[in-house]
């Protein structure tokens, strides 16, 4: 039992809940307990099974909770999910995975048109019955009829980060097989692709069948689904599936190349090698019947004239004309990163204090952290205004005085307004030593408008960085429509920094649009947007992004030392060099 099905049952605990119109405090316990055990950074299974540790030692989980939890994974099941279901018809929790259906919209279907099913949710967009109905309405029919087609296209994809748990689960058993040598993770998910939708392993063993029935032996395997010479492939619990590829030791590198995809960069290869005389396949690199390279990838790429070329590039982008050049970035790596410029505390709706906060960044090595809790607008997560904002600030210097190592910026997660206004005064912004600004309300507006206010927040001096610029959450809802050109010509003209957002969910600029903005000019922040000590380990995810993008150190403003970065800020602001920063000796 991994932490994300343990996760999964808390969610669908909390949407059952809310389907039934159940209390909402009862409703966000569940989806805290799911945030908590997500978020954990350990295996919940492994602690429940470790008589020496108590599960509700950790953070945000108490009695009540460790009980749950040891329950789903002593019994794969928590009995007060199988009752909430038995309640709600089955279907009812699909509509959940359509973009913009929440749960009481899915019940207000269910209890107007007794829609049950996403096919029956079809029909009846199909019909137009559903615009009808109040609160509903043409325009989302229209987005309804829309998102089941992209339901359809995309399939069941899971977010990277998720998928990472399985792939390293997965490694680590294999690696249990004798005979094992060389084993990756090839695929989208070597690629790092912000989803994945099967996970390809290549592994290279003297016994293909040992390898084999090791992996049947995986606990979380459901089924197999083909089981061949060399290849096998089984559907997790979870419905994500494995395939498997066991190859010789002098093929290892040419099929892990091979298996890597993506397919257009596979298309692109191939074409090249063709070009000078040569096969390239999951074997090897051929002349004739010769195999010229085969066990490294160094060695595949090399035999056809091009040096290595990092995964995360490998879409034929550009990426093959940059290697033969040589051109090929320097990719960034995460341990470049200086500083998390994105951090929520207690004081709004992080699920930590602000000392732990920075004592987290600062464990995690970093020379700076940038506190910035909501502004009052986002009422949600009780945002701060003027007098709690300086109030915390004034805390912030305290904590500064008392040394903690690490430099505490003063800052907020300033909110953009649906007027295009800013959520505080400029009176005091100009007491920040970093503001990010975001886009949380009016997300429906019109792409003209959503811009203008997107350039009224990149025309204030006192704004640093652009939060999550495009509002997505993948699988969840699409970003707000705007002119991303415009934006990035601003961005890029008054230095104002655009973000890298890196929870798994958002991953906010794309890899797309981080590389227009790049060729615009525009210089970036990653940012973890962190809600508690663990989501500082996010940072990973965001760096996968920027690497995607073809993104370097000196592209990433927090790779900088704390001087050089603050010389970075933009220039319009001398007031702030002389430094209201909280000043902390290491
Ligand atoms: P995914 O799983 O949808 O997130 O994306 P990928 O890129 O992992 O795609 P997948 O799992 O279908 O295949 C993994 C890689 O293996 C793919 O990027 C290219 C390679 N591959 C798979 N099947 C074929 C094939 O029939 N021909 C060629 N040339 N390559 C293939
Ligand atoms: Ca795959
Ligand atoms: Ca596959
Ligand atoms: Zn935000």
């Amino acid at each position: 039992m991994e932490n994300p099905q343990v996760a999964q049952i808390f969610e669908e605990v909390a949407d059952l809940l809310e389907i039934q119109s159940e209390n909402p405090f009862r409703i966000r316990a569940y989806r805290r307990a799911a945030q908590v055990v997500s978020d954990l950074g350990e295996r919940v299974a492994d602690i429940v099974h470790d008589p020496d540790r108590r599960l509700d030692d950790y953070p945000g989980i108490g009695k009540d909770l460790a009980g749950k939890i040891r329950e789903i994974v002593d019994t794969g099941e928590l009995s007060l999910r199988s009752e909430l279901a038995a309640k709600v018809p089955p279907g009812l929790r699909a509509l959940l995975s359509l973009p913009g259906l929440g749960p009481k919209r899915a019940s207000t279907l269910y209890k107007n048109l007794g829609i049950a099913s996403l096919d029956e949710l079809r029909k009846a967009a199909e019909s137009h019955r559903i615009k009808a109905l109040k609160g509903f309405g043409e325009k989302t029919e229209q987005a309804i009829i829309k998102s089941l087609q992209q339901l359809k296209q995309t399939g069941k994809r899971i977010l990277w980060s998720e998928a990472k748990v399985y792939a390293e689960a997965l490694t680590n058993h294999l690696r249990g097989a004798s005979g094992v040598g060389q084993l990756e993770v090839a695929g989208s998910y070597r690629r790092r692709k912000e989803t994945v939708g099967d996970l390809d392993i290549v592994v290279a063993c003297k016994s293909t069948s040992q390898v084999m029935d090791r992996l049947a032996s995986f606990e979380e395997v459901a089924e197999v689904l083909a089981h061949g010479g060399t290849r096998m492939t089984v559907r997790l619990k979870t419905g994500l599936q494995v395939d498997l590829r066991v190859v010789p030791d002098v093929s290892f590198g040419a099929a892990l190349q091979y298996f890597t995809g993506s397919k257009a960069h596979s298309i692109h290869i191939r074409r090249r090698a063709q070009d000078r005389g040569l096969k390239v396949n999951e074997y090897g690199v051929f002349r004739g019947s010769r195999r010229i390279a085969g066990k490294t990838e160094v060695e595949v790429y090399r035999a056809i004239g091009l040096p290595w070329i990092p995964p995360e590039l490998r879409e034929d982008r550009g990426e093959v004309e940059l290697a033969e050049a040589p051109q090929l970035p320097d990719l960034v790596r995460p341990e470049d990163i200086k500083g998390d410029l994105h951090v929520h505390t207690t004081d709004t709706d992080g699920r930590a204090s602000l000392e732990d906060m920075v004592l987290a960044a600062k464990r995690r090595g970093y020379s700076y952290v940038a506190i910035t809790d909501h502004s009052r607008r986002v009422t949600m997560a009780r945002g701060l205004d003027a007098r709690l904002l300086r109030q915390q600030w004034k805390r912030i210097d305290r904590l500064a005085k008392r040394n903690p190592g690490i430099t505490i910026l003063k800052g907020v997660e300033l909110d953009i307004l649906e007027d295009g206004s800013l959520d505080l005064p400029d009176s005091v912004l100009q007491e920040a030593d970093w503001v990010v600004a975001s886009i949380h309300y009016g997300q429906n507006q019109s792409p003209e408008r959503i811009t203008r206010r997107l350039l009224n927040a990149i025309e204030n001096p006192h704004v640093a960085a652009i939060g999550h610029p495009t509002g997505r959450l993948i699988g969840k809802r699409p970003g707000y429509q705007f002119d991303l050109q415009a934006v990035f010509t601003a961005a890029a003209e008054t230095g104002c920094l655009m973000e890298i957002n890196a929870q798994p969910v958002r991953l906010d600029l794309d890899e797309v649009a981080i590389a227009e903005a790049k060729k615009k000019g525009v210089q970036f922040v990653v940012s973890t947007d962190a809600h508690s000590v663990e989501e500082l380990g996010f940072m990973e995810f965001g760096i996968n992004q920027a690497r995607r993008a073809g993104l370097e150190k000196l592209d990433i403003v927090n790779t900088r030392p704390l001087q050089a970065f603050r010389k970075l800020l933009r220039g319009a602001r001398p007031a702030k060099r002389s430094g209201s920063m909280a000043k902390v000796t290491v």
